[in-house]
């Protein structure tokens, strides 16, 4: 078990019902600690890149679509175990599998509007991270 970073994005649907602030608060009450956070709408070319892993997909040009209709709120958790138990707090990525107590078990019922994105393994947070933060990188603190 080591400490890692992974990527935290509340979706367009989750800033428009107002979840940006439960979903961080359940990070920082479970312990990891915030390094990374802003808000964006980077466009098409830019969604498309962070989910380039999906491009064959059916649900591909939906999701993308989704994506950029409206702002996201993008952040980076550092901690024990940051990627895997990120996605436990999240949830299954189908609201209908996601156990109560996680944030998609409590706010989502469609894969299609399932509120948040998480890192799915360590190296995926690295890329995503410099995707979305490589500019500015993120904060150095304790
Ligand atoms: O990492 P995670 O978000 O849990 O799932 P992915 O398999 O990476 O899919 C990304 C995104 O695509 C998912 O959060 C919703 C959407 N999606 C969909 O709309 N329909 C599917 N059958 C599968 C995924
Ligand atoms: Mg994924």
């Amino acid at each position: 078990m080591s400490t890692e970073q992974t990527y935290i994005m509340v979706k367009p649907d989750g800033v428009q019902r107002g979840l940006v602030g439960e979903i961080i608060s359940r990070f920082e009450k479970r312990g990891y600690k915030l390094v990374g956070l802003k808000m964006c709408a980077p466009g098409q070319e830019h969604l498309e890149n962070h989910y380039a892993d999906l491009k064959e997909k059916s649900f591909f040009p939906g999701l993308i679509k989704y994506m950029n209709s409206g702002p996201v709120v993008g952040m980076v958790w550092e901690g024990l175990d940051a990627v895997k138990t990120g996605r436990s707090i999240l949830g299954a990525t189908n609201p209908l599998q996601s156990a109560p107590g996680t944030i998609r078990g409590d706010f989502a019922l469609a894969v299609g509007r399932n509120v948040c994105h998480g890192s799915d393994t360590v190296e995926n947070a690295q890329k995503e991270i410099n995707l979305w933060f490589g500019k500015e990188g993120v904060t150095k603190w304790a």
